[in-house]
C-alpha cells in the first residue's frame, strides 16, 4: 500500500472507530533522532522555567511531561504541520482546524496512570456530539502494553455526554472504566490518531528498562479555545518563521474575519 493510501485508510478507521495507527510515517532512525531532540528540549524547558513534572497531571515524576514543543526545536514545527497529521486532522475535523496544543508525555519505568478522561471534555461542555478535537500522537519509542502505551475505550467517541459512557459500561466513576480500555501498541515511527472524544488514560510502565515516548499534536475546531497560548509562549523568530497556513492554524494573525488571517476552507462569508 502506497503510504497516501495508508493514510487515506487511516482516516476512513478514525471515522469509524475513533481511533487508528499510521506504521511507518517515520524511520526508526528518524524517531531516534526525535527521541534525542526531546531529550534535549526537556532539558532546555527546564532551563527556561517550565518544568517537566507536572504533580496535577502525573502520580510520580518517572513521567516527564514537555510542553511549548514547537519553541523548542524546529523538528516539532515541521511534525506539527506533517502531510499524514495534516490529512488526519482535515480528515476528522475539517481542513479550517487549529493546532490547541503540543506536548510531549514520556512514560519512563514506574510511570503511573493518570486521571481517566476524553481530550474534548476538558475543553468543551456536552453534549459531544461531533468531532470536536483529535490527538496525532506520534511514537518515538516502541509504545507496548507493558511500558505504557496509552489505555483507550474504542468506540467511546459514539457517546455524547459522560453519563451515556457510564450507562454503556456499567460503571459510577471514570476510573472504573480501565477494566473495559485496551493500550495502544504500535512500532517506534507510527502516528496514532484518536479522536478527542475517545476516553483514555495513560498506561503504567511495568517494565524494568524501557522508555515510552510520546509526542500529542492536539488540533481542534476553529471555534475551540486553544490550550496553549502561542502568541505568548512563541518566541519572535519562531513565529517570524511560521508560513502563513500555520501561522493561522496557530492564531498568530490579528484577526480571523478580516483578510488578515488566511481562510483555509470556506469561510464565514462564503
Ligand atoms: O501519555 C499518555 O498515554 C496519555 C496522555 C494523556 O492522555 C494526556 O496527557 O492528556
Amino acid at each position: 500500500m502506497t503510504p497516501d493510501a495508508a493514510t487515506a485508510q487511516a482516516v476512513d478507521r478514525l471515522r469509524d472507530e475513533g481511533v487508528a495507527v499510521v506504521h511507518d510515517v517515520l524511520t526508526r532512525d528518524e524517531a531516534a533522532d526525535a527521541l534525542a531532540t526531546l531529550w534535549a528540549a526537556a532539558e532546555e524547558s527546564r532551563r527556561q522555567g517550565i518544568p517537566t513534572f507536572m504533580p496535577v497531571l502525573d502520580p510520580n515524576v518517572a513521567n516527564v511531561r514537555v510542553f511549548n514543543l514547537i519553541a523548542l526545536d524546529p523538528l516539532f514545527t515541521h511534525l506539527i504541520e506533517h502531510p499524514v497529521a495534516d490529512a488526519l486532522a482535515t480528515g476528522l475535523l475539517g481542513a479550517d482546524y487549529i493546532v490547541s496544543n503540543f506536548t510531549a508525555n514520556i512514560a519512563r519505568p514506574g510511570a503511573g496512570s493518570m486521571a481517566v478522561h476524553s481530550d474534548l471534555a476538558i475543553v468543551a461542555p456536552e453534549p459531544w456530539a461531533s468531532p470536536g478535537s483529535l490527538n496525532v500522537i506520534w511514537c518515538l519509542t516502541d509504545v507496548t502494553a507493558d511500558n505504557g502505551g496509552t489505555l483507550h475505550l474504542p468506540g467511546s467517541q459514539r457517546y455524547a455526554t459522560q453519563a451515556e459512557v457510564f450507562a454503556a459500561y456499567g460503571v459510577d466513576r471514570p476510573e472504573d472504566l480501565v477494566g473495559h480500555m485496551l493500550p495502544f501498541e504500535a512500532p517506534a515511527g507510527s502516528v496514532i490518531a484518536m479522536d478527542g472524544r475517545v476516553w483514555h488514560t495513560s498506561g503504567r510502565n511495568v517494565t524494568a528498562d524501557q522508555d515510552r515516548a510520546l509526542l500529542f499534536g492536539y488540533y481542534a475546531q476553529p471555534w475551540l479555545r486553544p490550550q496553549w497560548n502561542f502568541t505568548r509562549a512563541l518566541p519572535e523568530d519562531v513565529q517570524a518563521a511560521c508560513p502563513p497556513t500555520l501561522r493561522h492554524r496557530l492564531g498568530l494573525d490579528h484577526s480571523l474575519n478580516t483578510g488578515d488571517g488566511v481562510l483555509i476552507g470556506r469561510g464565514p462569508l462564503g
